[in-house]
């Protein structure tokens, strides 16, 4: 039986058919539901192709579905879950990216919470969007948390490795993160390495994107989608910000 690709996952890749898409993501533990709810409102505005919700602290229970359903008052996009853990599911959200952290020491981030999350999944309806998740340095929180070994900046060829073996194993997205506000973004030479590699598998660059130029360098490597928390949420014009991103992206 093959594995029926569901809305969402053709929504991203279409998005990135047009050059490459831009995703929003949404702590929930950073500001209230009906904040959340303007940000990803006005993300909608500038463009941007879907809204994650997650994150590796907090993210959880009643404030996380309320973020998503204040979230889908306000705009018609697919919300995508992006979970730290089990904790990170909820019945209302439309798709999750179901990861494993291929570099955690620790089999709770490989394949621990995903048992324990995937009937839940089921249960939910939720599209799930099997997706490797990888973590290069700095790796922020969710490097300490996930309990990852961090691929060194100037190894590509380990991220590449890492990225290939995802392919094997049949998973149908990568997502190289540096973590959330790094200095710097994943390397592009990475980011061309791991593309070369995986071919027509989606490529999801994250952690440390500021700027319009920065997300068009990385698309120019090889990235499919982008993703944004931090800098949408600093922006005094959330809007103009994503708007700003997705010209710089698109063809
Ligand atoms: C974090 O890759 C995301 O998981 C986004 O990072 O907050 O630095 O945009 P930023």
């Amino acid at each position: 039986m093959t594995f029926e690709r569901g809305k969402v996952e053709l929504l991203l890749t279409s998005a990135a058919a047009r050059g490459a898409g831009h995703l929003t993501l949404i702590d929930p533990d950073s500001q209230s539901p009906e904040e959340a709810a303007r940000m990803a409102r006005a993300a909608t505005e500038g463009g941007t192709d879907a809204i994650m919700v997650g994150g590796s602290v907090g993210a959880a229970g009643v404030l996380l579905h309320e973020t998503v359903k204040k979230i889908k008052e306000q705009t018609d996009l697919p919300v995508i879950l992006f979970p730290g853990s089990v904790a990170g599911l909820c019945e209302n959200a439309d798709a999750v990216f179901f990861m494993s952290l291929l570099n955690s020491r620790s089999p709770a981030y490989i394949v621990e919470n995903q048992v324990l999350g995937a009937p839940l999944v089921l249960r939910y309806g939720l599209e799930p969007l099997p997706m490797a998740y990888i973590i290069i340095e700095p790796g922020g929180t969710v490097g300490y948390v996930g309990d990852a070994r961090l691929i060194p900046r100037r190894k590509p060829e380990l991220a590449a490795a890492y990225a290939l073996a995802a392919k094997y194993m049949g998973m149908r997205l990568v997502y190289l993160e540096a973590g959330s506000g790094a200095d710097s973004p994943v390397p592009t030479k990475m980011v061309a390495l791991v593309k070369k590699l995986i071919g027509n598998i989606l490529l999801i660059v994250g952690g440390g994107i500021r700027s319009g130029a920065t997300a068009a360098e990385l698309v120019a490597a090889g990235a499919d989608l982008i993703v944004t928390g931090t800098a949408v949420e600093k922006s005094q014009d959330v809007a103009s910000f994503v708007s700003e991103m997705t010209t710089c992206i698109r063809r």
